[in-house]
């Protein structure tokens, strides 16, 4: 059996798969706000950080860790668990003292992990993705080495406020004193992979290009960029390495508390979002995965190594090998609420039956579909921006603002050189038959919704029976599975009609921006 792992930024979640007999043993989560309100993180970070600030408290991340493996154990054999892989959500990270490695290999099963670790930490809280407090680090970073194209083409993105490296910079000039006591930073996934191994897990690709430090060229530590950032910081960085190698055993502490065997292993956990793309079967290009969240995202496996000319776009380790995408949209289920406050009408406005009354003005009317601050592409709108070649009716508005939505992911993942064979949605509207039918219409290329929901832990699950020698398709085969009757496919009569509706949106964009 292999456990997967997600520590993400609300929960804590671990599903354990028996590839012998292609089933998922157990599933279970342990969630932040809920499981352990002390911490006053009910949404797994601590409310109202000033000046863009928002951090964590890693302690909680151990608790809900200890918590984890006490309900697992009362529910399944730990026993039989060969290999435990993981991830983490991207770009946060957490600070130690000297002491650190010490206390790790020599924690007491008696106690818990948070009261044996905590004064180990030299940073009391964890900046996690959500932190826009660096812009002054980002402009420095990006000015010591030569510009944002420079940044990009050795880290495979511009230098981003959640990004660890600005971060780590911040950390430095604000609290110079604590910085030098830090003797080991780790990622969010390296930390929990470590307190697992009972020793520092080294950092993976693909988190590890999340940082504005990993060199996409050879895979190492940029010497430029971490002089850029921080001093020193070359020997507090575990080494980066490929999350796919299980390169540690179970600390004594969980093979002792929880019933875990003593043979069994620990993989380098990765990000959440490379986890994902194993988790969603989507590792060999021509597989797009999109979410659509509050947030929406865009990732693939990319072709051949490139970086977005543009900026916008984010290129991090595929856990299969080479790389992927990462491309993030502000404005989505927050665009999609706007809009449907304002008509004053309901999701059923948005569903199947709804759109398909305005299928006559497919790619008629172009919205720009921005209702705040954008970063893909990054601009400050204010409202969105509409080009209407027809009456602006409620269902010729929502048509166009979703459309406009797909357009402008079409146009901002071209720089990839990705032919869209198949898209996986997910996230909170990838349900909607109506959004889903728009999106394979959009991209022209069948969509599909998966089985599980958690695609990271799975992932994750998918990388530890690789890790035993399992084949990496062959698992995906087994456990990503589309669910039933969730295909669609496009309606080929619409290629020509999004394709001319591409250009022009590209070009009210352009004017816009320009204007
Ligand atoms: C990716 C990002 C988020 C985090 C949290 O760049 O910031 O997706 O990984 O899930």
């Amino acid at each position: 059996m292999f456990l997967g792992l997600d520590s993400s930024t609300q929960s804590l979640s671990a599903i354990i798969i028996d590839p012998a007999s292609r089933k998922i043993i157990a599933s279970h989560s342990v969630n932040f706000g809920r499981n352990l309100p002390q911490y006053l993180s009910p949404n797994g970070f601590i409310p109202e950080g000033k000046n863009g600030e928002v951090h964590s408290n890693p302690l909680m991340w151990l608790d809900a860790l200890d918590l984890l493996f006490r309900e697992l154990s009362e529910n399944a054999d730990l026993s039989r668990i060969e290999i435990i892989a993981g991830s983490g959500q991207q770009h946060g990270s957490v600070y130690f003292n000297a002491k650190f490695d010490h206390s790790l290999s020599t924690l007491d099963p008696a106690q818990s992990l948070s009261s044996q670790l905590s004064s180990s930490l030299t940073r009391k809280t964890s900046p996690i993705w959500m932190d826009t407090s660096t812009g002054e680090e980002c402009a420095e970073i990006t000015a010591s080495v030569g510009g944002s194209s420079e940044v990009c083409a050795r880290s495979g993105s511009n230098a981003i406020e959640r990004f660890t490296g600005p971060q780590i910079r911040r950390f430095w000039k604000t609290d110079p004193d604590a910085y030098g006591r830090t003797s080991r930073i780790h990622l969010v996934s390296s930390f929990i992979a470590s307190v697992l191994a009972g020793k520092s897990m080294p950092i993976d690709f693909g988190d590890g290009a999340g940082m504005n430090l990993l060199n996409l060229g050879d895979l190492e530590w940029d010497a430029g960029l971490l002089n850029a950032t921080a001093p020193e910081l070359d020997r507090k960085l575990p080494p980066p390495v490929s999350c796919l190698t299980a390169l540690a055993g179970i600390s004594t502490y969980f093979s002792t508390k929880y019933g875990i065997s003593s043979n069994c292993k620990i993989c380098p956990f990765t990000g959440d979002n490379p986890a994902s793309l194993v988790g969603m079967g989507a590792t060999t290009p021509g597989q797009v995965v999109i979410s659509l969240g509050t947030s929406d995202t865009y990732f693939a496996a990319m072709p051949t190594a490139k970086t977005d000319p543009q900026g916008y776009g984010h290129v991090f380790g595929n856990p299969a090998g080479g790389f992927m995408s990462l491309i993030c949209f502000r404005n989505g289920s927050l665009a999609r609420e706007c809009l449907r406050d304002e008509l004053h009408v309901d999701w059923s406005a948005f569903e199947k039956e709804s759109l398909l009354a305005s299928s006559d003005s497919a790619g008629k009317n172009l919205t720009l579909p921005f209702y705040g601050a954008e970063i893909t592409p990054r601009y400050d709108f204010e409202k969105p921006v509409t080009d209407f070649t027809e009456e602006q009716t409620p269902g010729r508005r929502i048509r166009s603002l979703l459309e406009g939505q797909f357009l402008n992911m079409r146009l901002h993942s071209q720089w990839m050189g990705v032919t869209t064979e198949r898209i996986r949605l997910t996230g909170g509207a990838s349900q909607n038959d109506g959004i889903a039918q728009l999106v394979a219409d959009v991209f022209q290329a069948p969509v599909e919704r998966l089985e599980v929901e958690n695609s990271a832990a799975l992932g994750a699950a998918l990388i530890a029976a690789t890790a035993m020698g399992n084949d990496l398709v062959e698992m995906q085969n087994i456990y990503c599975k589309p669910a039933s009757n969730s295909l669609l496919q496009p309606n080929t009569e619409l290629g020509e009609v999004y394709s001319s509706a591409l250009g022009k949106y590209a070009k009210l964009l352009k004017m816009h921006i320009k204007s």
